[in-house]
């Protein structure tokens, strides 16, 4: 069963015009592309095929509102990671986050997923920044923790962690074994639940 039985996408926007009505809360989710945010989504949300994890280039580049219910939303932002993308897109989607970072009353919290192999990249600073200048509490979630031996994995928290300090709160997930989902279903209700910062 979902544990969001009403969730539903509700529209793409390109453009801050197009953004949903900023009424309720909403808690963002950001990652590098090909980190595996749309696999953690579907987990998170429990249905499969929920935000698609096959690439839709169209979708992938556009910020998408998806209705939790009751005046809740999870917001997938694009991940501008491709390498053949031009730079003039690539000012374009950081304009649009940064907007949308600096516009958005609802947003509660960023939650950020990274690919446990890989540690933080500048994208993941950059997100963590946006965040961070406007006061957002932030989520990492270390995907694909499943492709690690559990030392390695433990050690890799550590340094992500130690590197993060305060900044963020962090913890192991897999979309393939399910590890950590209820611990981020937690922090997103959390998230949710928080009064306007
Ligand atoms: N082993 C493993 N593979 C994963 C995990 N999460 C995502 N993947 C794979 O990584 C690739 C990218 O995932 P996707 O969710 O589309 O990434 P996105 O571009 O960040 O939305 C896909 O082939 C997924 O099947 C995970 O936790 N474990
Ligand atoms: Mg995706």
């Amino acid at each position: 069963m979902s544990h969001y039985p009403e969730a539903h996408f509700i529209k793409s926007a390109n453009a801050p015009g197009q953004f949903v009505p900023d009424t309720g809360t909403e808690v963002a989710f950001a990652g590098r592309s090909n980190a595996g945010k749309s696999s953690a989504i579907n987990v998170i949300v429990n249905r499969r095929q929920f935000a698609r994890t096959s690439k839709i280039p169209g979708r992938t580049r556009l910020v998408n509102f998806f209705s939790l219910g009751d005046e809740q939303r999870l917001v997938d932002l694009p991940g501008y990671g491709f390498a053949r993308v031009a730079d003039k897109m690539r000012d374009h989607w950081a304009d649009l986050i940064a907007d949308y970072f600096e516009s958005r009353k609802s947003l509660r919290g960023l939650f950020l997923v990274v690919d446990i192999r890989r540690q933080l990249t500048d994208y993941d600073r950059q997100m963590l920044g946006f965040a961070n200048s406007v006061g957002l509490p932030a989520h990492v979630l270390l995907t694909k923790t499943d492709k690690l031996k559990r030392g390695q994995a433990a050690k890799a928290l550590l340094e992500v962690r130690r590197e993060l300090g305060d900044a963020a709160t962090v913890q192991h997930f897999s979309a393939l074994s399910r590890l950590g989902d209820e611990e981020a279903r937690a922090k997103l209700d959390e998230f949710l639940a928080l009064s306007p910062g």
